[in-house]
């Protein structure tokens, strides 16, 4: 437990009905009280009980009313932080909320640094490295899925998961010590049974890993870019896309000159669109400067809509567009303009050129083909990651590290395990055991702890 008593708001700056300032700390309310007076006679903070609300006034210095709260209060342990807490619900905006702050901190309450209400929270055993992880996650979550996916996280559902992994290592760890201290009662080492049980770790350690690339596509986003000759539709992509006139679309080839970016969710997927200029040999110095940008962007995205125009035929420009593009399983091809009568690209044409190739048939114009290619896009990037199990994780940078490094441990004793004395195999197991008790934070460095952290922002 700290000795000293932290606040901030939690709320972010800005107008708004309500701001949030909170306390935390043993001895919370005693300190507030005495800037405190409730508007009913009688309801002191002090004697009112845990989870009750109080109205009432926050005084100035001059024992004027400085904003009209309501306070909340919780004792330890049964609060977010497991200390004493105080919430006071003051009025919004950028100076109320302030002033009510200030007046907290001049009862010698310390402001709090970043995130550290949820690093006194994991320290006093509320919730472990995964979860309090979870919580930036949480707030930083773009789309509905990306947030169901922290909320599990924080519920506790990757720690359970990492428990089962550890379980898994101190039963092979348990097998190797006694085989070690009494190795004349219990006999040879069954090594069948270590073996079993470093495997079953190690793939569940991968299938973890698997999971959290698939839980990055929801939490992180990936982008797509939309490309081709000019005039093709790829500006009405973009416009279809978001449901909105965001472009600006002309008949005149190289409307578009530079890059443009939006944000979407997509399947539960949150995706940056980027239209591009369109591909072409110009002699104007405005348009080859977003021709090279095109480019740039196009080598970057995650994902490539190629673009064609059915009315205006499959052409050489169209093929040397295609040939710069790298990485042939991030493109789909999108044949534009289905609504017209004159249809001067044929499904033998697409066979020929582009089999590799997935294909949609479309138009912005009416509205068709843009669903498949919303579905296409989230089944390339979900495609050999979507686990059969539902296990459902985001992992962290740091989780990952963590889990590579178990990983490698754990093969490593794997590979020794019939070849060296049994002595040396411990080390490994150790450390194997040391980076996934770093996960969940029982083995946590305090550096790596306060960066853990850093990542948060004040007031959380
Ligand atoms: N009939 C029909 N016309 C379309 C369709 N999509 C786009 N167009 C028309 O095609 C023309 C070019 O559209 P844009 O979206 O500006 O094309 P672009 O590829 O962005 O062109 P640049 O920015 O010049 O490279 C406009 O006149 C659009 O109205 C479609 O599905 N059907
Ligand atoms: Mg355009």
């Amino acid at each position: 437990m700290y000795d000293d008593i932290i606040g901030a708001i939690s709320t972010p700056l800005g107008e708004g009905g309500i701001a949030i300032v909170r306390v935390s700390g043993e001895g919370a309310i005693e300190k507030i009280n005495k800037v405190f007076q409730p508007r009913a006679p009688g309801k002191d903070l002090r004697s009112r009980k845990p989870f009750t609300l109080t109205l009432g006034y926050i005084k100035d210095e001059e024992q004027g009313i400085l904003d009209e709260v309501l306070v909340s209060i919780m004792k330890s342990p049964r609060s977010y932080t497991g200390e004493e807490m105080v919430e006071i619900n003051c009025h919004g905006g950028a100076l109320a909320a302030k002033r009510c702050l200030q007046r907290v901190l001049s009862l010698g309450i310390r402001l709090a640094q970043p995130g550290e209400f949820t690093q006194r929270a994991f320290l006093n055993g509320k919730m472990d490295a995964v979860q309090a992880e979870a919580v930036i996650d949480i707030i930083r979550a773009k789309t509905e899925r990306g947030l169901k996916l922290a909320l599990k996280q924080m519920e506790g559902k990757n720690s359970q998961y990492i428990k089962s992994l550890e379980d898994l290592l101190l039963e092979a760890n348990m097998l190797l010590e006694a085989s070690l201290d009494f190795s004349e009662d219990i006999g040879d080492l069954d090594y069948r049974r270590v073996r079993e049980l470093m495997e079953s770790s190690r793939d569940g350690i991968d299938k973890m890993l698997r999971a959290g690339e698939l839980g990055d596509v929801y939490k992180e986003g990936i982008s797509v870019a939309i490309c081709g000759k000019p005039n093709v539709g790829k500006s009405s992509l973009l416009n279809a896309l978001l449901r909105k006139e965001r472009a600006i679309v002309t008949d005149v080839p190289g409307t578009t000159r530079d890059v443009i970016e939006e944000y979407v969710n997509i399947q539960g997927i949150p995706v940056k669109i980027i239209d591009t200029a369109g591909i072409r040999d110009t002699s104007d110095l405005v348009e080859k400067i977003g021709i090279d940008k095109a480019r740039q962007a196009i080598s970057e995205a995650d994902l490539v809509v190629l673009v064609l125009d059915v009315e205006a035929g499959m052409t050489e420009e169209d093929m040397n567009i295609y040939r710069s593009l790298e990485k042939q399983e991030r493109i789909i091809l999108l044949i534009n303009k289905d609504d017209l009568m004159a249809k001067n690209i044929k499904q033998k044409d697409i066979e020929r050129h582009f089999s590799s190739l997935d294909v949609i048939w479309a138009s912005t114009k009416d509205d068709i083909g843009i669903q498949s290619l919303a579905e296409m896009i989230e089944k390339k990037v979900t495609a050999g990651l979507a686990d059969n199990e539902q296990l459902e994780f985001t992992v962290s940078l740091r989780q990952k590290e963590l889990l590579k490094e178990a990983r490698q441990y754990i093969q490593e004793v794997l590979e020794a395990l019939e070849l060296v004395p049994m002595d040396c195999l411990g080390v490994d197991m150790q450390n194997a055991l040391i980076s996934l008790g770093q996960l969940t934070g029982r083995d946590l460095k305090e550096e790596s702890i306060d960066r853990i952290f850093r990542e948060f922002c004040i007031g959380k």
